[in-house]
């Protein structure tokens, strides 16, 4: 399996709105028809989706950025734009999520099917008709669309697994995952052969459960030696740990020596790992040179497959228990605060700036060289409490308010 990668960034961004129109009615024998120009349409969102048909995040490391449908403009006779499409755009299960800018886990897409909205569209622009008033008989203006959300995530693989392969290099995972199951891994006499995790799909009996081979591990990886540390996160989500030490170990060390290896590196790594059900097991039981002592323990071959059928039955049974242990796989964790009002602060050189998306939305979204326009951006401001807050913030006649990337001059009384 080339190309594994279980890190990459991706930039999103939803459709922009389409705008709005201006347009008029035009009657035989009616001068001056009513305002009639239609709404814009909503830019498409994005959403990310876990899919297990999905290996890795190889897709996004050469092509991150994934952009949705525009919606388009409305026009007269009140015809609204058309709505952008939407954009879905699939992950293995068990990516986590976190945002670029913060580092902040945003979601958690664990299993299959597990959706998120990654990126807003932006709202279609209000066509003319939409401001008629009493007050106002024909306005000449429209809303532009709103721009699309638009940010890079932060993507971690973390692959879901009933059962994680651990063991030094050369100890006999890959054979053992080739022997049980449709993975055809690289197989070599010599260490650290595999250099990225294989899953197979594991079918005994009752029992169909998912293996993970991951790279050997060696003393100090959980501080970086070798390849196996780069890994250990593929360790985290398995439900059981199968822990493999060689019974003919070149290096002469002991089955009790790798096993202790092995638990202090998993524990000085994540400490609840020990806590996972495990289940250790002697291989090369063929050209054995060692034995390990215990009532519990096992040995195999994947060469003359002695031990298997007794190892896969007991694999299925523990990850059995586990399953039904779990309430259910934590679901996605979505933190996105609402931002509902808005907040005054002073720039350095003495600006104010309106924060808040409503706020900031009213003026991205007008068209402040119509000066009825911004009449109509002061009108909502002033019934959002905007102009109020602003004088008691100390603003006065001529000083710069910001909002957005839009720069206004504020008004006394306006
Ligand atoms: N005789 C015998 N040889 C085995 C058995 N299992 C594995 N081997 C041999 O041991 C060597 C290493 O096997 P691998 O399956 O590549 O070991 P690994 O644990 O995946 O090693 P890395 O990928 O380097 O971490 C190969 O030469 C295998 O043929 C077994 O049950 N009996
Ligand atoms: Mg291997």
């Amino acid at each position: 399996m080339s190309g594994f990668v279980d890190e990459a960034q991706l930039n999103v961004h939803g459709g922009d709105g389409g705008a709005g129109s201006v347009a008029f009615r035009r009657e035989a024998h009616v001068p001056q028809g009513g305002p009639d120009g239609g709404d814009g349409g909503k830019g498409g969102d994005i959403w990310l989706r876990a899919d297990r048909n999905v290996a890795s995040l190889l897709a996004f490391r050469d092509h991150p950025h994934r952009r949705a449908e525009s919606g388009t403009h409305g026009s007269g006779n009140k015809r609204h734009g058309h709505k952008g499409s939407d954009l879905t755009v699939t992950v293995p299960e068990g990516t986590t999520i976190r945002d670029h800018a913060t580092g902040e886990v945003i979601a958690d897409l664990v299993n299959h099917g597990d959706t998120w909205l990654a990126a807003r569209g932006g709202r279609g622009g209000r066509g003319n008709a939409r401001f008629l008033s009493n007050a106002r008989r024909a306005p000449s203006f429209a809303e532009q669309g709103e721009y699309g959300e638009e940010r890079w995530l932060d993507l971690e693989l973390r692959l879901m697994a009933d059962v994680a392969l651990v063991g030094f290099p050369n100890a006999g995972k890959s054979t053992l995952i080739a022997s049980v199951s449709a993975a055809k891994p690289k197989i070599a006499d010599y260490p650290f052969t595999t250099l990225e995790p294989n899953l197979g799909v594991v079918r005994f009996r009752d029992h169909e459960f998912v293996v993970a081979d991951i790279p050997g591990l060696i003393e100090g990886a959980a501080e970086g030696r070798g390849l196996g540390h780069r890994f250990l996160r593929h360790i985290e989500r398995a439900r059981v740990l199968l822990v493999l030490v060689d019974l003919a170990p070149v290096d002469g060390r002991t089955p009790e020596d790798q096993e202790a290896v092995l638990l202090d590196e998993l524990e000085r790594y994540r400490p609840d790992l020990l806590d996972r059900p495990r289940i250790v097991v002697g291989t090369k039981a063929d050209v054995a040179t060692h034995t390990i002592e215990g009532d519990d323990v096992l040995e195999i071959s994947a060469v003359t497959r002695q031990g298997l059928e007794v190892l896969l039955g007991r694999l299925g049974t523990v990850i059995d228990e586990a399953r039904a242990a779990e309430v259910e796989r934590e679901a996605y964790v979505v933190h996105r605060p609402a931002e509902e009002g808005f907040s005054i602060l002073r720039d350095d050189d003495g600006a104010y700036r309106v924060s808040g998306r409503n706020a900031e939305r009213v003026v991205a979204m007008a068209d402040l060289t119509n000066l009825e326009a911004l009449e109509y951006v002061h009108d909502r401001f002033r019934r959002m409490g905007v102009e109020r807050a602003l004088h008691r913030a100390g603003a006065r006649e001529g000083d710069i308010v910001r909002i957005g990337a839009v720069e206004l001059e504020y008004v006394e009384g306006f």
